[in-house]
């Protein structure tokens, strides 16, 4: 095992039982034939060049990634309706295994990009071999809508290095209004999908 590999293990642990941890909600809504305020989770442990790159641009010490970088564990909630994204804070919030040490509103102040995004830092326990140990963990709670936003914009980010060209900066911002919008329609008829979408799991039950 290399140096990387040794440091990078709690998170990966962290990743691993957390994301058991956060699917494991939408199956309860399933099982108790609710519909779920969660669409999918997913998460990663950062990859090395990222973590080196953002150490470097934000002037973080090495010996100091543990405190100051927040991401290295990271995960993603996808909802629905922006109105899920509350349910799902107080769902996190709530709970014991971890505590919500920090919280960012992208929605309510979206970013200059057009980024948003509600995130939640945590600081969750593991249980390792020298005893207990803390890992911060961001965790990224989005709709459908604006994770698609942000998944094409960060590939574009790359390509670009931030510095896009007129005619791709003015295509991304008004996808990111075409989002919103999309959010906002979504919202409108809420109730009416949600009960579609109970309709549609009741039928398939039966069926089976
Ligand atoms: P990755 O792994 O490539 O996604 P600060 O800027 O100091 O307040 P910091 O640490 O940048 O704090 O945290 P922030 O802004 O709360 O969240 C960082 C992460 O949010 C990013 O991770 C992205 O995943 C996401 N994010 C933030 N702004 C944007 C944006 O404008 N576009 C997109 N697509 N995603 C964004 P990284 O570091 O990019 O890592």
């Amino acid at each position: 095992m290399n140096q990387w590999d040794i440091f990078l293990a709690p998170y990966k642990q962290a990743i691993d039982e957390l994301k058991i941890k956060l699917k494991g909600i939408r199956k309860q809504y399933e099982r108790e034939g609710k519909s779920s305020p969660i669409e999918f989770v997913t998460g990663r442990v950062k990859p090395i060049p990222s973590i080196i790159e953002k150490a470097n641009q934000r002037g973080i010490q090495f010996d100091k990634l543990s405190e100051e970088m927040y991401d290295i564990a990271g995960l993603r909630m996808m909802c629905q309706f922006v109105d899920d994204i509350d349910i799902v804070v107080e769902l996190l919030k709530n709970r014991k295994d971890f505590e919500v040490v920090e919280e960012r509103d992208y929605i309510k102040d979206t970013k200059e990009s057009g980024y948003r995004s509600y995130h939640v830092i945590v600081k969750y326990p593991i249980e390792t071999l020298d005893g207990q140990r803390f890992i911060l963990a961001e965790i990224q709670i989005r709709t459908l809508a604006m994770n698609f936003w942000a998944t094409i914009e960060h590939t574009l980010r790359y390509k670009y290095d931030g510095d896009y060209p007129p005619e791709i900066q003015h295509r991304l911002e008004r996808a990111a209004e075409a989002a919103y919008l999309l959010d906002e329609e979504m919202s409108e008829i809420r109730e009416e999908i949600k009960e579609a979408q109970k309709y549609y799991t009741e039928q398939r039950s039966e069926l089976r």
